[in-house]
């Protein structure tokens, strides 16, 4: 975006007011044409002998989101944040920053810098910066502290709270909030304090709120976050600032912060959690669509099934406020499932996260049926049954005849043929895969298959439908397992090898764990029960796919089930329990020694750097496979699969960004050692072999040296 300063920030005089209008689209980031712009004009409104008075507005109903996150990591150009806010906080007429729309990041500090602020009523402001693993380095950790104290701003930083105009008004961050437009007020609050003359407020040197501050909550705060903050940087780094806007003048404080900044803006964790920042709206877009497709628009849900995954997604659409059709077979299976989620609802009232009046709202939005005739106006209908094939062909048989012509027929599966399913429907342009992660009112992943006969329209509306409801839409291919299921099934073999070769579930979960995991594949798939796993092995084996004798078999889950240990629900799996306490269980290791004297395997000791290497190595590999199958668009695409659905470590970027730090060819290397060991689960994947003797990254463009 090559503007220039006096268009990035325009300026006008309403009476004796200066407006300073930022106007650097997409969403007004701090560019660096914008930061040039605004002292242009902050010292243009100091000389014109005309103004009383400054206002700062953005265009387009939006204020500043913040520092522009395309410049990270490149040379630094023109003048700095700080400059302007030292420029609006000396300045001899008051500046007043109007807010609408958002003031996050950056755009929050900007304006926190200025003696005064009035919002619109709908505007939202926050310091989301610890989502990008960095910190407000530009005064908000000094700033809101001073102003909000330490509490306050411990909660809205170290979880990058977007908060209403209102509750900025309350807690001192904004001094007037308006129903009307937000320049009128602006510019009338200006007037009225260049009547009243300075000395006007600098934020920075407030001290009310950081008095007698009890250095044991940032202790406190720290031990909490000791876990989940594990192998990141930032939130450690906010605790500290925070602390220092308690202990040090205003000066030290911005020093203080500024050298926390450049640690955060360093880490490895900062260019990752930018990549997925910019991969998750990336993944938004589709490749191959016609410019001039529209979404169809998405007014009524019918869903069928009201299980677990059934009632979640059926809350995902009421709390965005769409109404839904809950279709069961039973009407105890409807009761069953609606009292589950109005529990899973009464929890988020007692937790404060939602009010009785929106859950009461959200559960009038649900009319459960036994009938198939009331999806007919729903724009969409959501199959969410047992993964079984011809149940799914039957229920797309009768949706085909019941719903309007244009409804989207879509199937929550997790892996099976979506071709297949659309196959016992007239209408397979109309069908497509919308695969939710559980419990789907909380992942945030929707996982959009398209079948070879998904309309361009279809496509479109689903990945519209996913953002409508707050998820963050994937479009996969159709192949078995998709982008995630398919990556979590070499996962899963690679990690039964390495226990059939000396490892244990509890060395491989503890490995994965220390990489960044919030669990490890054996413990998880203790709490998702062994039975269904087990089922579907016999299954294949029946059915003639699948060879238990073959030397790539891996018997121990079997094993685990005959022995009746089903997972958590049984008080045994790969660990015993005590209620939901694992503890590794000798009986299993037994087990494998057993399976290894059998397979005439001599286990040895397996370290935790082999484990992560040989379980994110054949993932990467199988994803080189989906990429160049076309299965997904775009590496960052698996990226964001696994960071938003399989709790893929976010400050690590996904396993294809984590490939690209490592090298491809560190990779490649790990793939050809484990191929000439393992032999075909392994064989490298031609993209990768190419891309790491090209010396390029997944996209194809030099990897830039190091
Ligand atoms: N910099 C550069 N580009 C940005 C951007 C930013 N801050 N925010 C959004 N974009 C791009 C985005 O990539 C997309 O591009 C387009 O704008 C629309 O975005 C010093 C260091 C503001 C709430 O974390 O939360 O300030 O795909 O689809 O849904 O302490 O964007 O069209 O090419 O998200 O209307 C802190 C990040 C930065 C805010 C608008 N600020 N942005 O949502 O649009 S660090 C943030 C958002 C910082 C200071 C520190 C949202 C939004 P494209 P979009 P939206």
């Amino acid at each position: 975006m090559s503007l220039n300063p006096e268009d990035a920030v325009r300026y006008d005089v309403r009476g004796d007011v200066a407006v300073l209008t930022i106007d650097f689209p997409p969403v007004n980031a701090l560019g660096f044409p914008m930061r040039e712009g605004m002292v242009l004009r902050l010292k243009q409104a100091q000389e014109d002998s005309a103004v009383k008075a400054i206002v700062v507005i953005g265009a387009n109903d939006r204020f500043v989101a913040g520092a522009d996150i395309r410049e990270f990591g490149k040379p630094k150009q023109g003048p700095e944040l700080l400059q302007i806010q030292e420029m609006m906080e000396n300045s001899e007429k008051p500046v007043v920053c109007a807010i609408d729309g958002h003031a996050l990041g950056g755009g929050l500090e900007l304006a926190l810098a200025a003696p005064f602020r009035v919002a619109a009523s709908r505007a939202k402001i926050g310091l989301p910066e610890v989502n990008l693993g960095l910190l407000p380095g530009g005064g908000g950790t000094q700033r809101t502290t001073r102003i909000a104290g330490p509490e306050i701003a411990l909660d809205l930083i170290l979880n990058g709270k977007h908060i209403s105009a209102a509750k900025g008004k309350e807690l001192g961050l904004i001094d007037e909030v308006t129903d009307g437009p937000v320049l009128d007020a602006a510019i009338e609050f200006a007037r009225a304090r260049a009547t009243e003359g300075g000395p006007f407020p600098k934020t920075v040197e407030r001290t009310d709120k950081v008095q007698n501050v009890d250095p044991a909550i940032f202790e406190k705060e720290r031990k909490a976050g000791a876990k989940k903050w594990q192998g990141m940087v930032a939130p450690f780094k906010i605790v500290d600032c925070i602390e220092a806007a308690c202990t040090l003048g205003p000066r030290e404080g911005l020093q203080f912060e500024k050298e926390a900044f450049k640690v955060c803006l360093e880490a490895p964790s900062r260019a990752a959690q930018v990549h997925l920042f910019f991969a998750e709206r990336q993944a938004a877009k589709v490749n191959d669509l016609p410019a001039d497709v529209k979404p169809r628009p998405i007014k009524k849900v019918g869903i069928i099934g009201a299980g677990t995954m059934g009632g979640g997604i059926a809350m995902s659409c009421v709390n965005v406020g769409l109404p839904v059709v809950l279709l069961e077979v039973k009407q105890e299976a409807i009761d069953a499932g609606l009292s589950k989620v109005q529990q899973n609802y009464d929890i988020s009232v007692k937790r404060g996260s939602r009010s009785q009046a929106q859950v009461d709202k959200a559960m009038g939005l649900i009319t459960p049926t036994l009938d198939y005739a009331d999806f007919r106006d729903c724009d969409i209908v959501i199959e969410a049954v047992f993964e079984n094939m011809a149940v799914k062909k039957e229920i797309f048989a009768k949706l085909d005849e019941v719903c309007k012509p244009g409804a989207i027929l879509a199937t929550n599966t997790s892996a099976l043929d979506i071709d297949e399913i659309a196959s016992a429907t007239k209408r397979p342009e109309d069908v497509i895969g919308t695969h939710f992660f559980s419990p789907a009112n909380v992942m945030k992943l929707l996982e959009n298959v398209r079948g070879s006969k998904s309309s361009p329209e279809t496509i479109a509306t689903v990945m519209a439908f996913g953002k409508q409801i707050g998820k963050v839409p994937v479009l996969a291919g159709n192949c078995e397992g998709f982008i995630g299921n398919r990556m979590l099934k070499a996962y899963g073999t690679e990690s039964e090898h390495l226990l059939e070769q000396g490892a244990t579930p509890s060395s491989i979960d503890n490995a994965l764990k220390a990489f960044g995991f919030p669990m490890g594949i054996f413990l998880m798939r203790d709490m998702a029960g062994l039975d269904v796993g087990y089922r579907m092995r016999q299954g294949r084996i029946e059915a003639g796919t699948l060879d238990p004798n073959s030397p790539s078999y891996t018997p121990l889950a079997d094993r685990i089930v005959e022995a009746g240990r089903l997972g958590q629900k049984t008080g045994a799996g790969y660990y015993k329990y005590d209620g939901r306490d694992a503890t590794p269980d000798p009986l299993v290791e037994d087990m494998l020694i057993k399976i290894a004297q059998d397979k005439g395997i001599t286990r040895r000791e397996i370290s935790d750097e082999e484990i992560v290497d040989r379980i994110l190595g054949v993932m990467v590999n199988e994803g080189a496979k989906i990429l160049e199958e076309g299965i997904a668009q775009r590496a960052s695409d698996i990226d964001v699969t696994y960071a938003f659905g399989y709790g893929f470590p976010k400050y690590r970027g996904g396993p294809m960004f984590w490939a690209q730090q490592k090298g491809l060819d560190k990779v490649l290397e790990i793939v050809r050692t484990n191929h000439a060991a393992s032999g075909d689960r392994w064989k490298p994947a031609k993209l990768l072999e190419e891309r790491a003797a090209a010396g390029q990254d997944w996209d194809g463009k030099p990897v830039a040296a190091a």
